[in-house]
């Protein structure tokens, strides 16, 4: 079996600010496991843990979809927490709405359903985590600067979906790309 997921990779300019900011974020007194800068992304799906024969049939289901919808474009706008700010767990910069990110999620759940994926029971809300919580509960006072940080309205072009594979190891995961699919239709 492999735990794979879904995901839009970031842009260099994306990655930059976060990497950036992710230095100040360090200095918070909570203790906080912060995201890697290689592993930043937005999931679309996480896929949970799918047998080899899965990922088989769904690679091409997904590559023959996929490649028939256009690229767009993402915008990145303000930080949150979940499961809320004042319960804070995982910490996230958010997007602004894109209609075409909803559609794309929406044919995701859809191609995934019909490979016997379960759906994804909470709503999509498209974020990119940064940290996660490690200790301490109601942190909100300790991680404010976290939430009164300036995000940038720093665009990213969005023209591929990647399949990746996550290893899980005590140092955090490792993720590996198993196949990506190119936006290059018109749709
Ligand atoms: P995230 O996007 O909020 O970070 C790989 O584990 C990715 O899949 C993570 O980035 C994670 O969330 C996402 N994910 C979604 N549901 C998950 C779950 N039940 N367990 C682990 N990761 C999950």
């Amino acid at each position: 079996m492999v735990r794979s997921f879904l995901a839009i990779d970031l842009n260099r300019e994306t990655k930059n600010f976060l990497d950036h900011a992710m230095g100040h974020w360090q200095r918070l007194p909570c203790k906080i496991r912060w995201t890697r800068v290689e592993n930043l992304h937005i999931t679309l799906k996480f896929l949970g843990e799918i047998s080899q024969d899965t990922i088989e049939q769904l690679i091409p289901v997904l590559s023959s979809r996929l490649s028939g919808l256009s690229p767009f474009t993402l915008t990145l706008s303000g930080v949150g927490a979940f499961p809320s700010l004042r319960n804070a767990r995982i910490l996230w910069i958010g997007f602004q709405e894109s209609k075409p990110l909803l559609n794309l999620v929406k044919i995701v759940e859809d191609l995934c359903a019909e490979q016997g994926i379960p759906r994804e029971a909470r709503g999509f809300h498209p974020h990119i985590t940064v940290g996660r919580i490690k200790a301490g509960r109601s942190v909100y006072q300790k991680i404010l600067p976290f939430f009164t940080t300036p995000v940038p309205a720093i665009s990213m072009g969005v023209s591929k979906v990647v399949l990746y594979r996550s290893d899980l190891f005590a140092t955090g995961p490792v993720y590996s790309q198993l196949a990506h699919f190119p936006l290059e239709g018109n749709l």
